[in-house]
């Protein structure tokens, strides 16, 4: 049965996505990346935006309870990264995770049965939209502590260091996260240790409702990694091809032995930071520039159609195919039944070994 409905979040942006031309479209394609790379990037981040104005709706509905951080507008950030993983590579990140979830290779399904608390979800209904994890798809969670997903991930490196192997951790965090000393204290750790993890700082310019020029007084958050050591890098969060090319440069650094890289990946969230946010930090004009001048769908959509790789009807059937992948998915989660009470004694604690 349905939950009690949510108020309407206030103030959230509305407005369709990626429906609209971009004022100034990005239109170099680098050779190495292939029709059919364009295409996979596309299907992808449309999934998990797809995706996530389902879950807003569902949440709207009374279906979804608790907390709910949409990634609406990050999307090629995990995308672009992910791009550059090979399988065995781990990634852990904070609570706004649906999307890495999707990213990694974990079912629609799963996890949306698991953001209205049922059977079928990741966390048998148990765990909810922050506390999900695949150690089939090398997912470690969903953290909802701010920061406290960063020394967890460095363990993840330091796991495979151990085992020596050559695979990468990504970890990722916001820009808020990046000011805590938990963060420093696993940076330098894991350059001592030559740990081989990518931490991937989210900037998107707020922390709930706090902007960086308020909180922050040096902006430059990769290069903070100077002081212990890391190389670093700032890249353009909206464009998946760059993200995915500096992902590249990472991991190769990593894999190679030589210890963590730290990139900043500029993006924006459209949402606020979570369904109950009241948006009153920053102007409608702000999200909606953004979304018309910068958004990373409609980046690839104009590549995949300016290079004559792909029609507006191909993109149609795209998008027919990525909406009922979602509508499947919530029809799963509303029929999947409650956990039953038994399961409360259940999962209370598991074996590591990762
Ligand atoms: C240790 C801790 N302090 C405060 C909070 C409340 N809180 C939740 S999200 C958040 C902002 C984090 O912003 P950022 O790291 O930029 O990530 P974003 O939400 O933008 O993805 C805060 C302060 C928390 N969950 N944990
Ligand atoms: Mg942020």
């Amino acid at each position: 049965m349905a939950r009690k409905p949510h108020p309407t979040p206030a103030a959230d942006t509305p407005a369709p996505d990626s429906d609209k031309a971009p004022a100034e479209a990005r239109t170099d394609t680098p050779a190495n990346v292939s029709r059919d790379d364009l295409l996979k990037y596309y299907r992808e981040m449309l999934l998990i935006r797809r995706f996530e104005e389902k879950a807003g709706q569902l949440y709207g509905m009374g279906h979804i309870g608790g907390f709910c951080h949409l990634y609406i507008g990050q999307e090629a950030v995990v995308v672009g990264l992910e791009a550059a993983a090979k399988e065995g590579d781990k990634r852990i990140t904070s609570y706004r995770d649906h999307g890495h979830m999707l990213a990694a290779g974990m079912s629609a399904r799963g996890v949306m049965a698991e953001l209205t608390g049922r059977e079928g979800g990741y966390s048998k209904g148990k765990g909810g939209s922050m506390h999900m994890f695949s150690k089939e798809k090398h997912f470690y969670g969903g953290h909802g502590i701010v920061g406290a997903q960063v020394p967890l991930g460095a363990g993840l490196a330091f796991s495979d260091k151990y085992k020596g192997n050559d695979n990468v951790t990504f970890v990722y965090f916001g820009d808020g996260a990046s000011n805590q000393g938990q963060v420093y204290e696993t940076y330098n750790m894991a350059e001592l240790w030559d740990l081989p993890v990518v931490f991937v700082i989210e900037n998107n310019q707020y922390a709930m409702g706090t902007s960086m020029k308020r909180s922050t007084k040096s902006t430059t958050l990769y290069g903070r990694g100077e002081a212990f050591g890391i190389p670093g890098e700032q890249v353009d969060g909206m464009d998946v091809l760059a993200v995915k090319a500096a992902g590249e440069k990472a991991v190769a650094h990593c894999r190679a032995g030589k210890g963590p890289y730290i990139l900043e990946v500029m993006t924006y969230r459209y949402r606020g930071h979570s369904m109950s946010d009241p948006a009153k930090y920053r102007t409608r004009e702000e999200v909606q520039k953004m979304r018309d001048e910068r958004d990373a769908i409609e980046h690839v959509r104009q590549l995949l159609l300016q290079g004559k790789h792909a029609t507006e009807d191909d993109l149609k059937a795209i998008d027919k195919e990525i909406k009922d992948i979602v509508n499947d998915s919530a029809e799963f989660a509303k029929e999947s039944p409650e956990p039953a009470e038994a399961e409360l004694w259940t999962d209370i604690y598991a074996d590591a070994d990762v």
